[in-house]
This record gives structure tokens, C-alpha cells and sequence, in this order.
């Protein structure tokens, strides 16, 4: 039998029309590049999960600081490709679970800057790239920090301590996670925190109320996303989205390239672009985000799959990317057989071709009269036929469009129809 999957309902405590204003270049920007980039991308294994599964013991998981060179790495490069691409913002690992930081912490000597070959700082040349390219800068920061002798949580089964018994370590490892988090907030001053592992502690213990508070006193702009336990502004759900009915006001679907988050040489099932593609659109049409993550190496340098796929991506995005950007989610599905999109002003209507077809597409429910119906990306005009439209009646007839197939997208075509007001 088939199974549905419950999307988790959206607890969240702020109020949407409050933060209206400063969602809306969330809500216009549709892509966003996710990078987790660590000392896991040396052996190439599950960014702090491997040991905390003990899959590898503890030091030898650490003994990766060794090797995270950043020889190659060229943040503007980083930067010119997520351009490329037609994202709007990027979200970078500042800090995993595995507790290695990527900027210079005084709070820790567990940094890239202290602890590894790369002996620097390398966030900032990134978020001063990402700035200069117009692009918004995005923070993951991991509540959960294993590597933290105050942590109670550690290694699967072996917890250091419990938190009813030595509220004391509690209390040493917020001031230390706090700090942690002031010291992104004042030296990157992120548009947009993204924050993971709220899962092993109540919004209570993390702080939650507090630390929001702590990030909207410094950047009262700055967007926080769901995972600080529903003190957040919009949703992330993940990979495995039935994204067709949404019930969020704002929602981002994270994804990854091939199966993994971090660079896994093993890994080579990479999704296509036309995979990609279609579960972006698919994510637009319903009112949400993509933020497509990439794993780099150790040294810096892209994967060459995920930079083909930035590219082609980005290629589509200037060919069709009229019908993504600063649109809203279009009409009911079930009026067309694909995703659909919308200019603000409900004047033009987006239809995207989920394949490619070797006649019309017909559309339901258009009570407006067609203008005209373009090719985005080649300009085509196109032509249509009006069927089972009543002249004294209000229901509107069935379109049918013409797509001759020498005027379609490599991948996915998007039509797009002027309407007459
Ligand atoms: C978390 C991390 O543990 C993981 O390593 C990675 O960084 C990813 C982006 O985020 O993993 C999650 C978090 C939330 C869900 C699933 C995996 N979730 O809500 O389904």
C-alpha cells in the first residue's frame, strides 16, 4: 500500500505577519547552495556522524585536523560559481557537530585556524566574496558540539553526563555555545541562520527564546531557520519531501547532490540536472526554497560533478529563471499537469513541461482571456485553442497550447502566459 508521509506540523512561535518585510528576499530568491565543508571532507566520511557512530574511534576522526590543508581554496571562485549558479544566498558550516570551528575562536582551540595546516580563518574571505557578488550570507551552526567536555551528549550509547545531575556543566557549556554564537554574529553579521541538532535538548535548555532574542537585537533582518527547536522563521524540511502540499508560510527543501553531505569519493550517485531541476520547480510552484548543498575537499576544490551541475543549473536559470525568481506559487494543481508559477501581480502565469511532449498541453480554469503565450528562453510565440467555452457563461473553457518540440528546453521548458486583465 502506498504510504503517505506527515510532513511535521509547523510549530512555530513568531507570528508571519511580523516578519513579513524581512522574509521577502527569502521568499524571491527560490535557490540557495548549502556547503559543508570540515575536516570530515579529509577521509572523505559522514561529517561528525562517523564517529559519533563509531564507525572511527574518536582521535582517529580528529587526527583529520592533519590534513585540512585549504591549499586550492579560492573563496571568490566559491563565491563567482554560487553566482553562477542563480542562487541568491549561501549557507556555509561554521560549525559542525564534530565541534571544529571554521573561523578563529577565542572560545576554543578546536578551529581550523589553530588546529590544522590551513592555520586560518575561512569564513571570512568567503562571506567577503559572497558580499561582493550581492549574494546573502547564510550561517549553519551546529547547537549540538560533541568535541565539548561540558557536552553531556558524546559517542552513540555514552553520554558524559547527565544534565539533572550536573546542571553545572550545563550551565559552562551554553556560556561557551552562546559565546561561540556571538562571536558569528559580530564578525560575519549572517542574513540568515541555519541551525542544526536543536533535537537533543528543549527549546528551554538550548536557550532558545534567548539566543533568538541575542540575534534579532544585533540584526533585526536577520532570518533564523526552523531547527532552534520552532523559535525560528521558516521550515527546512529535508530530502525526503512531499513538498505538494504546503502548509508553511515560508520553507526551504535541503538536498544534496549525490547521498551525502560532505565530499565522499565513494559516493557517485549523482541526481541529474533534470532530476534537480524538476524538484526545484517543484519547490518553487509550491511557495518554497531549494538550498542544494555541495561538498568540498579538503583542499578547497568543488567536486567537478557539482560544478557541472552549478552550471547547468545556472544555464537553465538564464533561460527560465523569468518564471522563478520574484514569482509566487501558481494555480491548484490539477489545472495543469506540471508545476506552475506566478508573477506577483497574477498578470503572467509559468507553466513548466515536468517532459518533454510531442503535442499540446492543455491548461483548466484560466478565466482570463490569453494575451500571449512565449518559449522562455528562445522567445517562440506560441499558439492556442479555446475548447468548451460557453459565450454566456463564466466558466472558462479548457486551453490548449501548442508546444512544437524544436521550441523546448533541454529540460524543463517554461511557458510563459500573458494574461489580459
Ligand atoms: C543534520 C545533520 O546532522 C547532518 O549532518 C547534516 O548537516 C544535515 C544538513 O542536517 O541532519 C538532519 C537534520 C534534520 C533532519 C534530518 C537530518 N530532519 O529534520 O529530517
Amino acid at each position: 500500500a502506498m504510504q503517505l508521509m506527515s510532513t511535521a506540523e509547523a510549530q512555530q512561535k513568531t507570528n508571519p505577519e511580523d516578519i513579513k518585510e524581512k522574509m521577502q528576499w527569502f521568499a524571491d530568491a527560490k535557490l540557495g547552495i548549502f556547503i559543508h565543508w570540515g575536516i570530515y571532507s579529509v577521509n572523505g566520511i559522514d561529517e561528525s556522524w562517523s564517529f559519533h557512530n563509531k564507525k572511527i574511534a574518536y582521535p582517529d576522526y580528529m587526527q583529520q585536523l592533519k590534513g585540512f590543508t585549504a591549499n586550492n581554496y579560492n573563496p571568490q571562485a566559491w563565491a563567482d560559481l554560487i553566482k553562477e549558479s542563480g542562487a541568491r544566498y549561501a549557507v556555509m558550516t561554521t560549525k559542525h557537530h564534530d565541534g571544529v570551528a571554521l573561523w578563529d575562536s577565542k572560545y576554543s582551540k578546536l578551529d581550523v585556524a589553530n588546529s590544522t595546516p590551513a592555520k586560518r580563518d575561512v569564513l571570512t574571505p568567503f562571506y567577503a566574496a559572497l558580499r561582493r557578488d550581492s549574494i546573502k550570507c547564510g550561517a549553519y551552526f551546529s547547537l549540538i558540539d560533541w568535541s565539548h567536555n561540558d557536552y553531556p551528549q558524546f559517542l552513540k550509547d555514552s553520554n558524559r553526563y547527565d544534565i539533572k545531575v550536573h546542571p553545572e556543566k550545563w550551565q559552562r557549556f551554553l556560556k561557551f555555545y552562546e559565546g561561540q554564537m556571538e562571536e558569528v554574529m559580530t564578525k560575519f553579521n549572517p542574513d540568515l541562520w541555519w541551525f542544526d541538532g536543536d533535537w537533543e535538548h528543549s527549546a528551554e535548555e538550548w536557550e532558545a527564546p534567548k539566543m533568538r532574542k541575542m540575534l534579532t537585537t544585533h540584526n533585526p533582518n536577520t532570518i533564523i531557520n526552523g531547527r532552534l527547536q520552532g523559535y525560528g522563521d521558516y521550515e527546512t524540511p529535508e530530502q525526503n519531501f512531499p513538498v505538494s502540499r504546503p502548509k508553511y508560510h515560508w520553507w526551504e527543501l535541503c538536498m544534496t547532490i549525490n547521498n551525502n553531505w560532505g565530499w565522499q569519493p565513494q559516493d557517485t550517485n549523482w541526481k541529474t540536472p533534470f532530476e534537480i531541476i524538476t524538484i526545484f520547480v517543484d519547490a518553487v510552484a509550491n511557495g518554497g526554497n531549494l538550498l542544494l548543498d555541495i561538498g568540498p575537499k579538503a583542499d578547497g576544490t568543488i567536486p567537478e560533478e557539482e560544478v557541472h551541475m552549478l552550471k547547468e543549473l545556472g544555464a537553465w536559470n538564464q533561460r527560465n529563471g523569468e518564471g522563478i525568481f520574484n514569482t509566487i506559487g501558481g494555480i491548484p494543481q490539477g489545472h495543469f499537469y506540471g508545476p506552475t508559477t506566478m508573477s506577483k501581480d497574477s498578470s503572467t502565469l509559468y507553466l513548466f513541461l515536468p517532459a518533454r511532449t510531442s503535442g499540446p498541453v492543455m491548461v483548466k480554469g484560466l478565466s482570463n482571456k490569453i494575451e500571449s503565450i512565449t518559449v522562455l528562453g528562445n522567445g517562440s510565440q506560441l499558439t492556442h485553442k479555446v475548447v468548451g467555452k460557453i459565450s454566456w457563461s463564466p466558466v472558462p473553457g479548457l486551453v490548449y497550447i501548442d508546444v512544437p518540440e524544436n521550441v523546448q528546453d533541454k529540460y524543463v521548458t517554461v511557458l510563459k502566459v500573458k494574461l489580459d486583465k
